[in-house]
């Protein structure tokens, strides 16, 4: 932990930004979804990382000064997606819509609707408006977005490595990003889905949708919302902890699989996946126990939703990783 990837450079603070030092620790899990096993230990040099989220209010400025239109608001082009009906291809995202009585857990298409015209602006669709939540993350935003949201702002996407490592707070192989309890002194320490998911919310924790950023105790690093909100996007190309970690050896600054390997292989079309960590506001005990730092789910590029946004983070420039 000691040597110089774990030290902070001398540079300029920058705003709403924190320095993660370098070290060695444990990411995965044993004890949860087999797609976080094994655990294993990695290295990550040194890098800063966004203390929130970022927020409707910093999307809006980015696409201000670029013009940027968001994946949500584009129609696809039919030659990415043969044999898709017209009506897949007009512009829309994906919307957690409760059902109005218990349905079929097994099929996420019980709540997720594909809603066209809703996008970061109108994260529920027509009729909805970000005009009172400029804090609150931004959703609706594919991995074109996010990427091009960073360029301009100068900064990367977390590996999921770094993000993990950042999420942990320094507490190495806790089962939480605060310890080893979901409600310590029965305080509700991230935005989750309390009752039984996705028909009754009873949001013990004080919101049903997204809250805005910093509602809730930051980590041991200083960072806000790392669990739960929303999950956020890391730059690895999805696969099996069990397929690239290596028993023998700790891993120095991994980047996760090759892309050709992140498909699902019932998805005919081939769209890649990235890892997306955190969890967000509909994980719930009942359904998805993955509001803590070694869960991970794959999420296509092309396909944003109303539960995933993202933070940035900045790389010395001397490390390994750094592109
Ligand atoms: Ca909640
Ligand atoms: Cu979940």
């Amino acid at each position: 932990m000691a040597d110089a990837q774990s030290t902070r450079p001398d540079s300029q603070p920058v705003p709403d930004m924190v320095w993660i030092p370098g070290g060695t620790f444990l990411m995965g899990s044993d004890h949860h979804y087999p797609e976080e096993a094994p655990a294993h230990q990695v290295s990550v040099d040194g890098f800063w990382i966004d203390r929130y989220t970022v927020t409707n209010a910093d999307f809006a400025r980015f696409v201000h000064k670029t013009g940027h239109r968001t994946v949500a608001e584009r129609a696809a082009d039919p030659a990415d997606y043969p044999g898709a009906k017209p009506e897949m291809l007009v512009p829309a995202s994906t919307v957690f819509r409760q059902p109005p009585h218990r349905v079929d857990l097994r099929n996420h298409y019980n709540w997720w609707t594909y809603v066209p015209a809703a996008n970061w602006r109108c994260p529920q669709g027509p009729g909805s408006s970000i005009r009172k939540r400029p804090d609150h993350p931004v959703v609706h935003v594919a991995w074109d977005d996010v990427q091009a949201y960073a360029a301009w702002a100068g900064k990367h996407l977390p590996t999921e490595a770094e993000w993990e490592l950042a999420c942990r707070g320094g507490l190495d192989g806790a089962e939480f990003a605060w310890g080893e309890e979901l409600n310590p002194g029965g305080r509700w320490m991230a935005n989750t889905w309390q009752g039984e998911f996705p028909i009754q919310n009873t949001k013990q924790d004080g919101y049903q949708g997204t809250a805005p950023v910093g509602c809730f105790p930051p980590n041991g690093f200083g960072l806000y919302d790392m669990i739960g909100n929303v999950w956020e996007w890391t730059t690895d190309w999805y696969q099996a902890h069990g397929e690239l970690a290596d028993a023998c050896c700790t891993m120095a600054n991994p980047r996760g699989g090759a892309r050709q390997q992140s498909m699902d292989p019932n998805d005919p079309l081939g769209i890649p996946r990235k890892v997306m960590k955190g969890g967000s506001h509909l994980c719930a005990p009942n359904y998805c126990r993955r509001y803590r730092p070694a869960a991970r789910m794959p999420q296509a590029v092309d396909t944003a939703t109303s539960h995933l946004g993202f933070r940035c983070i900045l790389r010395p420039a001397r490390t390994s990783v750094d592109a």
